[in-house]
């Protein structure tokens, strides 16, 4: 029996010093046997009341951290000290002081955010507001236009979310090799034509990865959107040293398979940082009430001056200038529908909050 475990601790060992970082990337066994080298000493000193941040996280667990510091990467333990508030404390990008005991690293402090992209957390969690990165510029919503479809629902939510966190969005619409020469969706022409910046892209022919390159440079962005669009493939095509694991998407149910498992922060040539993202779902919105909805839809906030009633929802009063608008065609109907959809899901959100 003793013999048993202490050979699982040699796998342990050889598995960290061989892989390396790539080996935490996507795998929560890795994960925990990385953990198993740090020891349990904690700081003695008092945690710092003002610091400079000296590190940047690029993934993390409840008790560890790996960052960037001083040009390698390194596996802090976090320090008991620094406790969870209404807010994750750490997430990707966070800007964090880091200090040795001459022994183990520790994490000891973490920066205001600068920005954040969060989510209301599930109902069982501590904290209300879930961060999955933190300090971006740039939001990289990624759809595809086929397998899985393209899916507008959570694209205006995350535009909002962006909208929300003060972050510049971009809409990458991948896998452009399955729709061959044919013209972009009528839905896509309705983002651009709101500002929002589109690269239609593909993984297989490197159509448009020079271009998001090109609009990544010198800047932090998150890669995020459903499973099985391709963002992980995407970083692979952008740096293939990167190596990072990918999945088809299933046959059956025409998903993704949530193969990307953690949030993790990646450095790449150009002075570009990117976050890359398990897919979601859908995208809880946060400190957004129904009665708000409309403000994020510019397009439908310029015409709403002309509805007749000052508080008009858009979803029945007589009089609205924006039903009109739709009716019209100035307004597309797909944003529109999108609009009453997100509306709806809020106040049904917020309903049950209040049961
Ligand atoms: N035809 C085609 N397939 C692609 C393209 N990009 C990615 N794929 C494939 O789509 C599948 C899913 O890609 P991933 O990169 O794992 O997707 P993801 O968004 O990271 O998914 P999660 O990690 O689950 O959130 C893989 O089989 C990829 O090979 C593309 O541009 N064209
Ligand atoms: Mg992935
Ligand atoms: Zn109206």
């Amino acid at each position: 029996m003793a013999k048993k475990k202490k050979k699982r601790q040699d796998v342990r060992t050889r598995d960290w010093r061989d892989k390396h970082e790539f080996a935490f990337t996507h795998d929560r066994v890795r994960h925990r046997r990385a953990v198993a080298n740090v020891s349990d000493a904690a700081p003695q000193a008092p945690l710092p009341t003002a610091f400079e941040p000296n590190a940047v996280v690029i993934a993390h667990a409840k008790k560890w951290a790996f960052v960037q510091h001083d040009g390698t990467e390194r596996l802090c333990k976090i320090d008991e000290r620094l406790v969870e508030q209404d807010t994750t404390l750490l997430a990707p990008g966070d800007r964090v002081l880091v200090e040795s005991d001459g022994e183990d690293w520790f994490v000891r402090g973490v920066a205001p955010r600068r920005t954040r992209l969060c989510r209301p957390a599930p109902g069982y969690s501590r904290v209300r507001e879930q961060v999955f990165a933190a300090n971006v510029d740039i939001l990289i919503v990624v759809a595809s236009v086929a397998q899985p479809p393209f899916r507008p629902g959570l694209v205006d939510r995350y535009l909002i979310a962006a909208q929300v966190c003060g972050v510049e969005p971009l809409l990458c619409v991948n896998k452009m090799d399955l729709v061959g020469t044919a013209p972009l969706l009528p839905e896509i022409d309705a983002y651009q034509n709101l500002g929002v910046r589109v690269f239609p892209t593909s993984c297989v022919t490197g159509q448009g990865i020079e271009d998001l390159r090109d609009a990544l440079r010198g800047k932090t962005a998150v890669l995020s959107g459903h499973s099985g669009v391709g963002k992980s493939s995407l970083l692979n095509v952008m740096d293939p040293n990167l190596r990072l694991l990918t999945d088809e998407v299933s046959a059956t149910t025409g998903r993704g398979k949530h193969r990307t498992t953690a949030a993790r922060l990646f450095e790449l040539a150009g002075d570009i940082r990117i976050i890359d993202t398990p897919g979601i779902r859908a995208l809880g919105l946060w400190r957004v009430s129904p009665a708000e909805v409309s403000y994020y839809f510019p397009e439908l906030a310029e015409a709403s001056s002309g509805c007749h009633f000052r508080n008009c929802t858009h979803t029945h009063e007589p009089d609205c200038a924006v039903r009109d608008a739709v009716a019209q065609d100035r307004i597309p109907k797909i944003r529109y529908d999108s609009y009453l959809r997100i509306r709806a899901s809020l106040e049904c959100e917020k309903a049950r909050d209040h049961e």
